[in-house]
Parts: C-alpha cells; structure tokens; sequence
C-alpha cells in the first residue's frame, strides 16, 4: 500500500504538514463552497495548505501538481476535471513517494495503486435518483415526455455518471425522449446560452429540463422566462447539487427538486492527510453521504443548508 516506505510516519511532530491541493477552478456555487470547505477545515487542524486554481483547464492542474512534487509537500490532493489523462503524472507522484487523494471527482487509471484513496460522491446515484423522481412525477401519464439535458464538463466523472445514471432508469419506458443533450460546462452562463439554443430548436416540446448541476438549471430558468414560459410549471426542472441558490429557485417555485451532492470535503479532506501521516491505511473509497429535496420540502429545510 501506499502507506509502505512513505516518510510521513518519520515526520517530526511539531513540523506542520504540508498539503498541496489542486482545485478545478471557480465554474459554480457547489465549487466556491467546496474551496471554502477545504481552506477552512486546513487553518483549522493546522496544515499547511498550497493551493491552486486551474480554471477548468487540465494542463494547469497537471503543472500544479508537477509543481508540488518539486516542492516536495507530504500530501498531494485534487478534484480532476476530466477523467482521463493522468496517468503520467500520478506515475511521478508515486516514484516521488507523495501520496495522492483525489477529492469529488474520480479518474480513469488502470492502476489504483496511483491513488491512495478517493473521497467523494456516488455520482451514478445522484443521476438514478434524479431518474427515479421523474418515474414517480410523471406516473400514470402515457403521452410523450421530451428531456432535454445539460451536461456537465465533457469527460468529466459527474457529466459522464449523472448521464448514465439516469438513462438507466428512465430506459425502462419508451415513453421517456431524450430529445436533446449538450454541455452546459456547469455554467449559469452556458446553461442559459445551451437553454436558449434548445429552446429555439424544441420550443413548447420540451416537457422537463434534466440539467447535471444547479448553476446550469439556474441559467436555463432564466432562458425559460425570457422566453414567456414558467419554469417548473411549463417545464418540469430536475437539477443537482442543493446548493442555496436552488433552494431559493425552488422556494420561489421555480426549480422543482435538487439532488444533494455535498462540496463539504474539507474536513474528511484534512482528516485523511491527518491519517496517513501517521501510517494509517485507508479505504480506498470513502462515500458521501446525500439525500434529494424536492420544492415542496425547500423552504424547511432552507434554514440548516451549508452551503
Ligand atoms: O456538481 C458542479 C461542479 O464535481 C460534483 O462540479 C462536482 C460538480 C458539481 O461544478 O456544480
């Protein structure tokens, strides 16, 4: 494991350790808290944070992680845009004896050893569970029902498994249309440029809008009523992450329901450096836990959300 032959354990106790930790860039709402999340809970247990913005760009994030290794930080963490492409340097981690956490989203290696853990959601579920209350919204209606979705970030984890989740439950009946689907890059600002874009394309066909995160619903709200439609009763608005901009959509009736997705990282984050500094072994998954809430329960639950 990855454990083995690290100096960590050798560590001095009074040195603070030293965490590098490479974030996606500032693209929305559950993004901003989860950096937030993640600098606070560092000052807080004492560790020594480095960090860096690699304004959605793969090659910053990779030359950010190159540069830790040369700065040669006890702890490498990042949140990997895409899936793909990281190989190589994973490979100079390892061979630097620096261990890897990858937080919130995963990556597509053959060799899992390249990480130590990974700890974040189950993105899948977050798009079953999407599926499943469209299932139970539209029960016992037998005409069409045209989606169109936003994706997120192409090739990343949650764009790839929020698709896939979802096409899984709603495969089982043929009255579920997939009538368009494009990136949003989980952007308001893309959301309502994509949303425009389908809206001119599909208009008054579209039934319910599947958007991969709530920044991207919430621009598409705003194409929606610039287009003389009343989102979430002209079009039915199922979107991730619950961050308090869509419980505000919601409690103003214009989101109809929100999947959690926790940006809440830090502290497990800084738990985990904590862990492995002193020869622990980790699991090699660690799950959030999420729940989904839908406009009927907002403006309860509004008062105790985080973030
Ligand atoms: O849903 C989206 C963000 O990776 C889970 O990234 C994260 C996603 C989140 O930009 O809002």
């Amino acid at each position: 494991t990855l454990s083995a032959g690290l100096p960590l354990g050798a560590l001095a106790a009074d040195k603070k350790l030293v965490l590098g930790f490479s974030q996606i860039g500032a693209e929305s709402e559950w993004r901003t808290a989860n950096t937030e999340s993640i600098k606070a809970a560092a000052a807080a247990a004492g560790i020594e944070l480095k960090f860096s913005d690699a304004q959605q760009k793969q090659e910053n994030q990779i030359k950010a992680l190159r540069s830790f290794i040369a700065q040669k930080v006890d702890v490498i963490a990042f949140s990997p845009v895409v899936e793909s492409g990281w190989e190589t340097v994973l490979r100079e981690a390892k061979a630097a004896k620096i261990p890897v956490i990858l937080t919130d989203r995963a990556v597509n290696v053959k060799d899992d050893s390249l990480y130590v853990t990974f700890m974040g959601s189950d993105f899948l579920e977050e798009g079953r569970k999407a599926g499943r209350w469209l299932v139970e919204k539209t029960k016992g209606s037998t005409g069409d029902v045209n989606i169109v979705e936003l994706q997120g970030t192409v090739g990343s984890a949650p764009a790839i498994d929020r698709k896939k989740g979802f096409e899984e439950i709603i495969k089982a009946d043929p009255k579920f249309k997939v009538i368009r689907s494009q990136t949003g890059d989980f952007t308001r600002a893309k959301g309502k440029e994509v949303m425009e874009a389908f809206l001119k394309a599909e208009g008054k066909k579209i039934n319910v809008l599947y958007a991969h995160n709530d920044d991207m619903a919430i621009g598409a709200i705003q194409a929606i009523e610039e287009a003389g439609l009343k989102p979430a009763k002209d079009i039915t608005i199922i979107s991730i992450d619950g961050v308090k901009g869509a419980f505000e959509a919601m409690i103003a009736g214009k989101l109809n329901v929100s999947v959690e997705c926790s940006p809440l990282l830090g502290p497990q984050l800084m738990q985990a450096a904590q862990d492995l500094k002193a020869g622990k072994t980790l699991p090699k998954r660690i799950v959030t836990q999420e729940s989904i809430f839908p406009m009927e329960v907002a403006a309860k639950e509004f008062p105790s959300r985080k973030y």
